[in-house]
């Protein structure tokens, strides 16, 4: 007893000491569906206001060249929770299931949520989740996570009006909401008005313990509804345009409430808050919307659906005061696959021997380092054709089809992907034809076959007219 009274007031003395960045910081991923990276004012948009996107990008480190795991919804976010690129995913695709919900992640799957409830986290997804119903092994409360609220299912996700959410697996009535997944869609309640507070009750529930949430945002995914078309009400624009642009900029409010909470709540020194979008922008650029908002002006070629640069390359933000630098800039590359070994790093969480990941630790990158050395990033995308891509150094690897020829562009010189140099580099398409078969294993629920590009919405459309838009 009297040693513990003497040694009492060290020991508390050197607790003090620790510095709260040497704590386990609590972890925010702000995922976006379809926010692209023309959409935001640090990126440069000019007609739609992302003043707290911007300001996370002063306070924090913009990226140019992060990579989503694949260019539509399902896919994508199995990447970010999983650690595994498109060769070697459970799911490379959206794939409907029933009425509701998509192909769940299989049994056996271990995810960001699982490594870091391990290491005494509380866990919770608040969003959109996509991977699994409630009743599957795909479901997010088997694979990690403490708590659920909003949309499973994908399509059910088209309405932010819709008739229910799911609080946990129980579902959440909205009475006074339509369904409607068409822009008409109607009701006493913005489903994101729900979600936001959602995440807000969360952080401060858990304010005292280590947390990872994971905000999978389902703005601005068309359709485009929106209950307060706000500071583009009386703008001269059509009414879609004036949708888009608010759901841009709700988003951004919505990231501005949980930084201002973490302020308030004084976590803002221990807590990494990242953002991105889990694909592509989700209009051609030669669209209406494309045209108005001149997204093709970040200079990429492709979207949402395809592999080439404006179909794979994020938004994508990094806080964390006093530990990401502030206001840098980084063009190297990275992807979501990289998250969970990032997270194990930073955590000390183990990542179970017999777990594969593909990505690489980002944390030295994250403090202001240089991005991790590897051989190369690989992409597929299973609709009508199973498309696949690839980029080593600045090599980009194209080929919209197993029979189809592989393209190769330098992205050094030529971002926009508009100079196919396969004819004249053929070691490199050798390269890329070898690589393409490593990077991968077969999985049976996604064979490799030809087809048009983007062709699998059009064909799904008849049978089911909500799958073409899913993701
Ligand atoms: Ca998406």
């Amino acid at each position: 007893m009297q040693l513990f009274t003497v040694l009492g007031p060290l020991a508390l003395a050197a607790c003090c000491l620790v510095s709260p960045a040497a704590e386990k910081p609590n972890i925010i991923f702000v995922l976006s569906d379809d926010l692209a990276q023309g959409d935001v004012g640090c990126y440069g948009q000019k007609l739609i206001q992302t003043p707290n996107l911007d300001r996370m990008a002063r306070e924090g480190t913009r990226y140019t060249q992060a990579y989503c795991g694949t260019t539509v919804c399902a896919p994508s976010r199995t990447s970010l929770m999983t650690g595994l690129h498109m060769g070697h995913s459970p799911v490379r695709a959206n794939r409907e299931i029933g009425a509701e919900g998509q192909l769940p992640l299989p049994a056996g799957t271990f995810t960001v949520a699982q490594l870091l409830k391990s290491a005494g986290y509380a866990t919770a997804c608040v969003g959109k989740w996509g991977m699994g119903m409630f009743d599957t092994t795909g479901s997010p409360l088997k694979l990690g996570f403490d708590h659920f609220f909003g949309y499973n299912c994908q399509r059910h996700a088209h309405s932010y009006f819709p008739k229910y959410l799911y609080n946990d697996d129980q579902r959440f009535e909205l009475p006074g909401n339509d369904g409607n997944t068409k822009v008409e869609g109607k009701g006493a309640i913005y489903a994101q008005d729900l979600i936001s507070a959602e995440t807000l009750k969360f952080i401060r529930a858990n304010r005292d313990r280590p947390f990872f949430l994971y905000h999978s945002i389902t703005l601005p995914h068309g359709t485009f509804q929106i209950n307060d078309q706000g500071i583009y009400k009386d703008k001269p624009w059509t009414e879609q345009q004036k949708n888009y642009a608010a759901m841009v900029t709700r988003l951004d409010s919505d990231v501005g409430r949980i930084l201002a909470l973490l302020k308030e709540l004084k976590l803002d020194d221990r807590t990494l808050v990242m953002i991105a979008g889990d694909n592509g922008s989700s209009f051609n650029p030669t669209s209406e919307l494309g045209r108005h908002f001149q997204q093709a002006a970040n200079g990429m070629r492709g979207f949402k659906r395809e592999l080439y640069e404006g179909g794979l390359r994020q938004a994508a933000l990094a806080r964390w005061p006093g530990v990401v630098p502030a206001g840098r800039v980084s063009d190297e590359p990275w992807a979501f696959w990289d998250f969970l070994p990032t997270c194990a790093e930073l955590t000390g969480a183990k990542i179970p021997a017999s777990v594969r990941t593909d990505g690489l630790s980002l944390v030295s990158f994250l403090k202001g380092g240089p991005a991790p050395k590897r051989e190369y990033f690989y992409w597929e995308l299973h609709e009508s054709a199973s498309l696949q891509a690839l980029r080593w150094g600045d090599w980009k690897a194209v080929r919209n089809g197993p029979s189809k020829p592989i393209e190769i562009y330098d992205l050094k010189t030529d971002a926009a992907e508009s100079k196919n140099l396969a004819a004249e580099k053929p070691d490199l398409v050798a390269k890329a034809e070898a690589l393409m078969k490593f990077a991968r294993v077969d999985d049976t629920n996604f064979p490799m076959r030809d087809g048009k590009p983007g062709a699998g919405k059009k064909a799904g459309a008849k049978k089911n007219a909500a799958k073409k838009k899913s993701g």
